[in-house]
């Protein structure tokens, strides 16, 4: 993953401290056996020792695995602080949500997503936002729950059937940002994928323009074709 929203660096640095410290487990432990065993090989024949120290050496691995998951827990703590914080947009961002973050509808439904923009213009797979711009997305679900989840912009959140969800956001970088499938939700969940596209905060107002410009010329026609169709 590479991170282009606030906090995501925080997750990132986060999923890379739970796997040095897993590691250091896996090493910690294999040394321990390599050990154990070499020295058993050397008094191979002789009566076992009555191990009269276990009770202190137990005591002494409990204290250092104590220890050891207290450092964890408050280095993951420290590292993590913001990943909660809600960001806000920047100066450069879109005009219409300096104060308060751009609101869209992502609907999960089996198996697809679709975005409702503000303006009434929606899309399906592929959510375009402005850079620099926060960007709360409420997540509903239609039928059973799906899970919204693009790592370089967020942490993984639910959309939940009767619930709205949300997630915030703010792109710092233009570019094509891919989410995948995180939660089983039937036969075709694995291509349940979305995609973020992040652009210029003009070129998304062009976007949502053109797109619900579309939607509407689609719509007449349909209605057209229907009416044509009912006169005798
Ligand atoms: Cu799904």
């Amino acid at each position: 993953m590479t991170p282009h929203s606030p906090g995501t660096d925080q997750i990132d640095t986060l999923l890379q401290i739970g796997f040095v410290a897993a590691a250091i487990v896996v090493v910690a432990i294999n040394v321990a056996l390599i050990y154990a065993v070499r020295r058993n090989r050397a008094q191979r024949g002789s009566a076992p020792s009555p191990g009269g120290d276990s009770r202190r050496s137990q005591f002494r691995v409990g204290a250092m695995l104590t220890v050891f998951a207290a450092a964890i827990f408050v280095l993951s703590v420290f590292f993590t602080g913001k990943a909660r914080e809600t960001p806000a947009s920047e100066a450069s961002g879109l005009a219409a949500a300096k104060s308060a973050p751009l609101t869209i509808k992502a609907t999960g439904q089996q198996w697809l997503w679709r975005y409702d923009y503000p303006n009434g213009a929606f899309s399906y797979y592929k959510l375009v936002v402005p850079a620099d711009t926060a960007v709360k997305l409420e997540l509903l679900s239609t039928d059973v729950i799906h899970t919204w989840d693009v790592p370089d912009l967020s942490g993984k959140r639910d959309a939940v059937p009767g619930k709205t969800n949300k997630v915030v956001f703010r792109a710092d970088e233009e570019g094509l940002y891919e989410g995948q499938s995180a939660t089983l939700s039937g036969q075709a969940y694995a291509a349940m994928r979305t995609a973020v596209e992040v652009v210029s905060p003009q070129d998304y107002e062009a976007f949502v323009k053109q797109q619900k410009a579309d939607i509407e010329t689609a719509q007449d026609r349909v209605v057209g074709l229907i009416e044509d169709k009912e006169v005798p």
